[in-house]
């Protein structure tokens, strides 16, 4: 039986934070899209992953309409801790850079936008099953996919790659057409959700000889906690009573006292830095996590995807609106040079925080910048103004 046919101006596969957000950036500008997502809705609103809001981030989904909830259950923080040697350190955000971050979890940020998309009229396809991406070295590129046990083809002028790292889109791309750059750090985190009062009221960052720590939360009454671990560390070894109490080491310092409650969420992510090289071929475009994978140390994933939808809604923009295609044409030089700052960024706070095995010296030069960057404005400026995000155009 042929497959049902349809058209679309933009075929876009994966409805994470990247697909849905340039899903809706191309219909504010009037452009019509498709999502195409192998998951539940269910499933994508539930997936707890990134945290933290960059400044110019929360802006733009507040000036696109998504402020809402946002404003009602996002906590801002103007600063953030820096624990080492038992002492914590503050770099404050709004004093160093007249900006802040957002707290404000990126499952909230896709339900803002599938519901935003669904009240527009939005088309997103969930479920999707053997999703493929053809002919994206012609001029009229489609995306295949199975709905419902139903085959559809969906022709489209454009398709954005948005399906993560384990998605098709890269894949699809020609033999030799990418050069890929990759480091595995020897890590991971161990990370827990739980119905726990932050025990701080803003993120710390913990440098400890047992390893790293982060404290973060999702609101007044949730703790998202993160230890460093084995990449393949097997979670199961952990019970809560362990995962406090390790929490509890590595966060300790004078005043404070860490609040425990029941872990609703334990998963262990393993830690790469990953860069794929150009963003497109043809009419394929590489969004997010497609294209580059950061260590979350910096806070970077979401919103450095995010800095991509804003470079290719734009272009897309003036080339539907007959103003040329060089955006598009320079879609990745654009991006890429603000995602290999956010590489650094993510690596260096990567390196400077996770206990590193590099032997004594290393470890005292580790220690020493962190001495240096807490102690020094133009150091402190420096973490600052990257952890509230590079300007984003
Ligand atoms: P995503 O991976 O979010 O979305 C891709 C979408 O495409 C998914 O919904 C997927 O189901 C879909 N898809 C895949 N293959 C498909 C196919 N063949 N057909 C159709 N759909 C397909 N970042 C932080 O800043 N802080 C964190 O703490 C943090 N923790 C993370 C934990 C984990 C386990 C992971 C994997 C990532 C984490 N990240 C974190 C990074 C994360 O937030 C990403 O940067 C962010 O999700 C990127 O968004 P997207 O590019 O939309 O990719
Ligand atoms: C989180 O709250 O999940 C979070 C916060 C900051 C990070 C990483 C993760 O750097």
């Amino acid at each position: 039986m042929s497959a049902k046919s349809a058209r679309t101006r933009v075929g876009i596969v994966g409805a994470g934070p990247s697909g849905l957000m340039l899903s809706h950036m191309l219909h504010l500008a009037g452009i019509d899209s498709v999502v195409i997502e192998q998951r539940s809705r269910a499933y994508i609103e539930n997936r707890i992953r990134a945290g933290v809001l960059e400044h110019d981030v929360a802006e733009l989904l507040r000036s696109t309409g998504l402020g809402a909830r946002l404003n009602a259950l996002g906590l801002p923080h103007e600063g953030t801790q820096l624990l080492f040697a038992g002492q914590p350190h503050r770099i404050d955000f709004a004093a160093l850079t007249g900006k802040h971050v957002t707290v404000y979890g990126q499952h909230e940020v896709v339900r803002d936008l599938v519901a935003a998309r669904l009240e527009a009229g939005g088309e997103l396809v969930f479920g999707a099953e053997d999703v493929a991406v053809e002919g994206v070295q012609s001029g009229s590129p489609a995306i295949t996919y199975t709905s419902a046990g139903v085959a559809h083809r969906l022709d489209c002028d454009v398709i954005a790659g948005c399906d993560g790292f384990h998605g098709i889109c890269r894949p699809a791309m020609p033999a030799g057409h990418l050069k890929i750059f990759d480091r595995i750090y020897p890590f991971g985190w161990l990370g827990i959700l739980a119905d726990a009062a932050p025990s701080a009221e803003e993120l710390i960052y913990a440098n400890h000889e047992n390893g790293f720590a982060l404290l973060s939360m999702r609101s007044p009454t949730v703790s998202r906690m993160y230890l460093q671990c084995a990449p393949d560390e097997d979670v199961a070894l952990w019970s809560d009573d362990r995962i406090w109490s390790e929490l509890e080491v590595r966060l300790a310092h004078e005043g404070f006292a860490l609040h425990t409650g029941k872990i609703t969420q334990k998963s262990v992510t393993p830690m790469r830095s990953f860069v794929a090289e150009p963003m497109q071929c043809g009419r394929l475009f590489l969004v997010g996590d497609a294209a580059h994978i950061v260590p979350p140390t910096g806070a970077k994933g979401m919103n450095s995807a995010i800095g991509d939808v804003v470079v290719l809604s734009r272009a897309l923009e003036r080339f539907f609106a007959g103003r040329g295609s060089e955006g598009l044409e320079e879609y990745s030089k654009i991006c890429l040079r603000r995602i290999w700052k956010t590489q650094r960024f993510s690596w260096w706070m990567t390196t400077m925080l996770h206990r590193m095995d590099h032997g004594d010296f290393d470890r005292r030069v580790q220690l020493a910048e962190l001495d240096y960057v807490t102690g020094s404005v133009a150091g402190s400026t420096t973490l600052a103004e990257n952890y509230v995000g590079l300007p984003l155009t």
